[in-house]
């Protein structure tokens, strides 16, 4: 855009310096645009900023998890592992921001408190707050773009006591910097997905006493974390933008394994049950790539069940409290497959505990520990692993006006309504990076925000083409995509489990399917056509 439009300090504001809001900058400073950041930590990083907490690592491969929008990045960058841990990708983003010399148009410890839409100026008035309380500005941009990552709004349930706790207690996603030091400590630990899953192995290397209180026993499978070769890290890199074209068509925006297209029926079961075994021990979300039905048929998924189960109880070798870890409530892959390293084999030790908190409730935290059921369990130190208000939760902690008004946490009240995850009828010029109604969580993130990315930033090179001030989706397409979200959940099992891509950790939450399950590929076709057909669905306003 050649000039900023009167009355606006910026051209576009971005909420959040994570992998999201730092590409977003890059590309509309390459529009020319006049671009400010807000950013609640001190630093960039978003979920890799917070989530410090013993053992964090990614589930994705780190030669898929990272950009792939620049050569010279990657060639620049050498991953040590196959799944790379917290500290070495806040180092890598913290190298992608000095590169692109990012950080001079971020402002940190600063969160966005509200944004709303002023329908004479067409600019969103965004106000903020500084974290430690000194103050704050009220800015006035054309666009307001939330990359406010799906798992950021950290949540300790409301569990009564806390404050009479007298000893330590931390959150997996807000953990301190420093780091905490468990030894010769007892460390209760609340939480067994895939943050608790990673943190209890090295919680319980130091710890003297770690009593897990399990609610649901999640489907765990060995990460098979390694060094990479310095042979297979140049390789890579000799084909990353290609693999990203190839990622993107993919469902899951990851090429490191192949979903098989057949139908389980269709498969030799001796054969199945050989690509099961193999998948299993390739690590990773392979395992979920073993038929085209597995997410979609109960009885085929339960074939896939049955084997992972079998491979965790002969993990541990207390049989009683192996029965325990397995779970059997829901199908396998529709909450987050957890990657571990050395997770199970932990229970055999002897000072880790686990409790049964279905049967036995944590009802209230005490001065002295963790009451669960009517026993007491003494603790120096309590993790709270107990997940995030997932997709929604970061969102709406903005509090967001759009036309006439309207609040977005109301138009919300039900479940989120998008369009294509990118934005919501009645709230002109606001984008949501991987929105919920995007396949955002259930793919490789860092695909999903570059996909993204890249088309927000098309758009707005569109509209500054065409001298056009806004645009929003109309109310029409929004109700077709929500619907079409609904019925491609209503064709797989992921409803069938209460998890957070549901809403259901969360008292009170609408219980509603919230990321796109129809798959990376298909959906960039949707956002081809969409634009390819000038916005289609979307008003554009002069
Ligand atoms: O959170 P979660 P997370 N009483 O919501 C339990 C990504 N991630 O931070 O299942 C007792 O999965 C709750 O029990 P239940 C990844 O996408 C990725 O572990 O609701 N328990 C559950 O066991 C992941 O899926 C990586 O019955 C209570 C746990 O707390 C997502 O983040 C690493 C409770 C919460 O599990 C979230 O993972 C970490 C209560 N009142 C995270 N309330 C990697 O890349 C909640 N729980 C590997």
């Amino acid at each position: 855009m050649a000039e900023t439009v009167k009355g606006s300090d910026y051209d576009a504001v971005i909420v959040g310096a994570g992998f999201a809001g730092m590409y977003m900058l890059h590309k509309l400073r390459g529009l020319g645009l006049k671009v400010r950041v807000y950013e609640t930590g001190d630093g960039v990083g978003g979920t890799w900023y917070w989530n410090r907490y013993p053992g964090a690592r990614c589930d994705v491969e780190s030669l898929e998890y990272q950009y792939g929008f620049s050569d010279e990045i990657q060639k620049g960058w050498n991953w040590s592992e196959r799944y790379s841990a917290q500290p070495e990708i806040l180092r890598y983003q913290n190298y992608v921001a000095d590169k692109l010399d990012l950080k001079r148009d971020i402002t940190f410890s600063t969160r966005v408190a509200s944004a709303s839409y002023d329908e004479a100026s067409a600019l969103w008035d965004i106000a903020t707050e500084k974290v430690d309380g000194s103050g704050g500005e009220t800015v006035h941009a054309r666009f307001c773009i939330m990359a406010t990552g799906c798992l950021s709004a950290a949540r300790v349930p409301n569990f009564e006591g806390l404050a009479d706790f007298k000893g330590e207690w931390y959150h997996t996603g807000n953990w301190p910097h420093e780091g905490v030091d468990f030894t010769g400590k007892r460390v209760g630990v609340i939480g067994t997905g895939s943050s608790g899953v990673q943190s209890i192995p090295i919680i319980a290397s130091q710890a003297s006493h770690v009593t897990v209180f399990q609610r649901t026993a999640n489907f765990t499978l060995p990460a098979g974390n390694r060094k990479l070769k310095p042979e297979e890290v140049e390789a890579s890199k000799e084909t990353l933008l290609e693999d990203r074209k190839h990622a993107l068509t993919t469902a899951g925006g990851i090429i490191c394994f192949e979903y098989n297209e057949a139908m389980a029926a269709d498969m030799d079961p001796a054969a199945l049950q050989k690509d099961l075994e193999d998948r299993w021990h390739m690590g990773g979300f392979a395992f979920l790539g073993t038929s085209a039905d597995i997410m979609a048929d109960k009885a085929v998924n339960d074939i896939a069940a049955n084997f992972a189960r079998s491979e965790m109880k002969a993990r541990v070798k207390n049989k009683d409290v192996a029965e325990q870890l397995l779970p059997y409530d829901h199908p396998v892959g529709v909450k987050r497959l957890c990657l571990d390293t050395e997770y199970l084999e932990t229970f055999d030790k002897d000072h880790v505990e686990l409790v049964n908190a279905r049967e036995h409730p944590v009802t209230r935290i005490s001065a002295k520990g963790i009451v669960s059921g009517d026993k007491e369990y003494e603790v120096d130190a309590i993790v709270f692993a107990t997940g995030f208000d997932a997709m929604t939760g970061a969102i709406l902690g903005v509090d967001i006006t759009g036309r006439k008004g309207e609040r977005l946490a109301d138009k919300w009240a039900s479940g989120p309504r998008t369009y294509l995850g990118l934005g919501s009828a009645g709230f002109p010029n606001l984008f949501f990076i991987t929105g919920p109604g995007s396949p955002s969580v259930l793919s490789n993130m860092i695909v999903s925000i570059e996909q993204h990315v890249d088309w927000i930033t098309e758009c707005l090179a569109r509209l500054n083409k065409g001298n056009l001030r806004s645009i929003e989706p109309t109310r029409d397409a929004e109700d077709e995509w929500v619907a079409h979200v609904n019925e491609v959940a209503a064709t797989t099992l992921y409803p069938q489990a209460n998890s957070w891509y549901m809403g259901a950790n969360i008292p009170g939450k609408p219980q509603v399917f919230m990321p796109y399950p129809g798959g990376v590929g298909v959906y960039g076709e949707k956002l081809a056509e969409v634009a390819g057909a000038d916005y289609q669905g979307f008003a554009l306003g002069a």
